[in-house]
């Protein structure tokens, strides 16, 4: 059902990418945001491009996304391409001055994130979002407003799980870290408003003959201000999809309950549905998502998640990868953010 939200006009998007997240997002668009229009649309596999195309109601679609990013008709961009795409693309958008909302991650390295931090802040003013979507869960937001309001006192520890039910295909140390664990990273940052300064990372293979795969990653933190925080990261939990995020003060601790489903009881049993996936789990934040996407569009710039929020998580991710791999602590040095970053 499109939001109520009467609006001066509609903002025309391209999404790049008609894959999972990108269909998703653009149906999204199209049927609950009603400030936006899905005009555009391009994805290398023609048949899935025509299903979604004709989901949507979208005008052009490409084979090409730089044709995509380039045309007259396209005001901002959504990337949902695979993400070794993403930095080039974003760089793409940067250059024509056109408003970008990037998939997570944003880059596979932090110096690949911070040539567009770069990039962004010469153009002199934010274009840049970042998919990272927890910051639109009620049940995330429910918990940071408890932090924030001093009802846990000064805040210790942060707990982050994050459970897959399984993957296609064996997934390395770097894919989990960048593509799966940075939606912890960014959270263990954003929720706990402090920066880290070091981690432990170390991983359950899926072979012992496969140390370079990683089944499951844990990874220790510690932070700037004194707190600590460990995060596990399961790729192949076997039977369904969960979220959790703990934090914990000197006065008490508040989490989130992964599992939105009626808990069920008959036959002497009692049971709950879990999600099978993120589009389940976290359907509603999708939403809310681009929703605040194209408002904050309509008033000026991207107020979510920014490429330097890409960029920091980046930075963290490039530290784990490098302690999985050393079996060492590795130190994190988040340098002073541009002021252009700030929120309010
Ligand atoms: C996927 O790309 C996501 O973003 C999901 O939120 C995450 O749970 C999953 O592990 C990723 O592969």
């Amino acid at each position: 059902m499109r939001d109520k939200q009467e609006t001066a006009r509609q903002i025309r998007v391209g999404v790049i990418g008609a894959g999972g997240m990108g269909e998703r997002h653009a149906r999204n668009l199209t049927h609950e945001v009603a400030a936006a229009q899905v005009v555009a649309l391009s994805d290398v596999d023609a048949a899935r491009l025509g299903v979604v195309a004709a989901a949507c109601g979208v005008t052009h679609t490409f084979t090409d996304a730089d044709e995509l990013i380039r045309h007259s008709d396209v005001e901002a961009v959504l990337i949902a391409a695979p993400d070794r795409f993403h930095a080039a693309l974003t760089q793409a958008c940067l250059a024509v001055g056109k408003p970008v909302l990037c998939e997570k991650p944003l880059a596979l390295s932090a110096a690949e994130a911070r040539r567009i931090v770069d990039a962004e802040v010469a153009g002199g003013r934010r274009l840049v979002q970042v998919g990272l979507m927890r910051e639109y869960d009620p049940a995330h937001l429910r918990v940071k407003q408890l932090l924030d309001s001093g009802a846990l006192g000064k805040v210790l520890a942060f707990r982050g799980v994050h459970i897959n039910g399984g993957a296609l295909s064996w997934r390395t140390v770097e894919d989990v870290i960048t593509n799966s664990a940075v939606h912890d990273l960014h959270s263990a940052r954003w929720m706990m408003g402090d920066e880290i300064v070091r981690v432990y990372a170390s991983h359950a293979p899926y072979s012992a003959d496969r140390p370079d795969t990683a089944r499951l990653v844990l990874i220790q933190l510690h932070y700037r201000g004194g707190a600590v925080g460990h995060i596990e990261c399961n790729m192949e939990a076997g039977y369904g999809y969960e979220v959790d995020v703990k934090l914990t003060g000197e006065r008490g601790s508040a989490e989130t309950s992964s599992l939105q489903s009626a808990v069920v009881r008959r036959d002497n049993q009692r049971g709950q549905w879990i999600e099978q996936d993120w589009l389940q789990r976290f359907e509603t934040a999708y939403i809310h998502e681009v929703r605040e996407w194209i408002c904050s569009l309509q008033v000026g710039a991207p107020a979510g998640p920014s490429a330097w929020d890409g960029y920091a998580s980046m930075l963290v991710a490039d530290a784990c990868i490098a302690s999985a791999k050393s079996g060492q602590p590795v130190d994190v040095d988040i340098p002073e953010m541009a002021e252009m970053y700030r929120r309010t």
